[in-house]
């Protein structure tokens, strides 16, 4: 809740005198308030410091003030600013006329400073409450999406994990059912990676598995999923792909590899990663885990070939 020094009323009256005698009444009880008697003069303060509250009255009789109700009310609306319309009409239409505009309060004149000053207090309350709720609310749903995107993501590479395939994958499947085009499923594994472990300690191994997904997220396309399937396995998903661009992508990967060396503390280190592929345009009615679970074994399938070749290869 704002103390009174801290809260900026705004009193928006044609006539100035009023205008001038509520506004200082207001700083005399401790708000911080300014006036404006024009609507020029109430946009120029509303944009230089936006106010807690608005005190507007309106002279039903004066077109002057009632055209200033509605550009008030949508300068002050986006910020939730409560608006308290001061009339001295107790007609229905014009009370109407106020809320219909977007007034939190309408107070008939004369009326008495106590009033006014306790209306202002609940008003701002409201607003306070109001304020702190939407904070805790976008707070959560920070902490929400954070929490989301690490329980998909891998924690040693960035790349998504396997509760991102079992989740979230099924709506990339869905989309090719639609569209009919195909998609391509490429397994890697690294070669002998078992003997950089025991050659240089599992430190330098993880070392080398997170530049080598690097390597991989920078050889395909943007719109391309790539999720560390395993220890040093990854499945890279390429919708809209059929079977030759599948073949181009595993070869950029497994030359960039290739021809990189690992630098991973003291050690320059040279690996080579063998791919497997499987292509398919995805027939209408195909459901999407069974889908899934078959394209992963045969791009697998396609993985032992390469392996079984020779490794440092692609396999269809
Ligand atoms: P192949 O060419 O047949 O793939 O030989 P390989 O030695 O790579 O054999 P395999 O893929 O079966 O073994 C992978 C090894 O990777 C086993 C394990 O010790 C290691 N590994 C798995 N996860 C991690 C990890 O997170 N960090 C490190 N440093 N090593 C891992
Ligand atoms: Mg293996
Ligand atoms: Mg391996
Ligand atoms: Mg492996």
């Amino acid at each position: 809740m704002l103390k009174n020094k801290e809260t900026h009323i705004l009193v928006i009256d044609p006539h100035s005198i009023p205008a001038g005698k509520l506004s200082r009444h207001l700083s005399g009880i401790g708000y911080t308030t300014s006036f404006a008697c024009t609507p020029d003069a109430a946009r120029e303060l509303m944009s230089s410091s936006l106010p807690d509250i608005i005190i507007i009255d309106i002279l039903m009789e004066d077109e002057n003030g009632k055209g200033l109700m509605p550009e008030i009310s949508n300068a002050a609306r986006p910020y939730g600013i409560p608006i308290i319309v001061l009339s001295s009409s107790n007609d229905i239409d014009a009370k109407t006329y106020a809320f219909a505009w977007g007034a939190s309060d309408y107070i008939l004149k004369p009326f008495s400073f106590r009033e006014l000053t306790s209306r202002i207090n609940v008003h701002l309350k409201t607003r306070g409450r109001h304020n702190e709720l939407k904070e805790k609310v976008k707070k959560l749903t920070a902490r929400n999406t954070a929490l989301k995107k690490m329980a998909l993501t891998d924690t040693l590479t960035g790349l998504y994990n396997r509760n991102y395939i079992a989740g979230s994958l099924h709506i990339t499947l869905a989309r090719s059912i639609r569209s009919g085009e195909p998609i391509s499923f490429i397994m890697a594994d690294i070669d002998f990676f078992k003997t950089i472990n025991d050659t240089y300690g599992h430190q330098t191994g993880d070392c080398v598995i997170r530049d080598a997904s690097k390597i991989i997220k920078h050889s395909v396309r943007e719109s391309d999923i790539v999720a560390r399937y395993g220890g040093e396995e990854f499945l890279i998903v390429c919708p809209i792909t059929e079977a030759s661009g599948a073949r181009k992508i595993s070869e950029r990967i497994r030359s960039n590899i290739d021809s990189n060396t690992f630098i991973c503390g003291d050690h320059s280190i040279h690996i080579t990663i063998s791919l497997g592929i499987r292509s398919m345009a995805l027939k209408q009615g195909t459901k999407t885990d069974i889908i899934m679970n078959k394209l992963i074994k045969e791009a697998d399938m396609a993985l032992y070939k390469a392996k079984f070749k020779g490794r440092n290869r692609v396999e269809v």
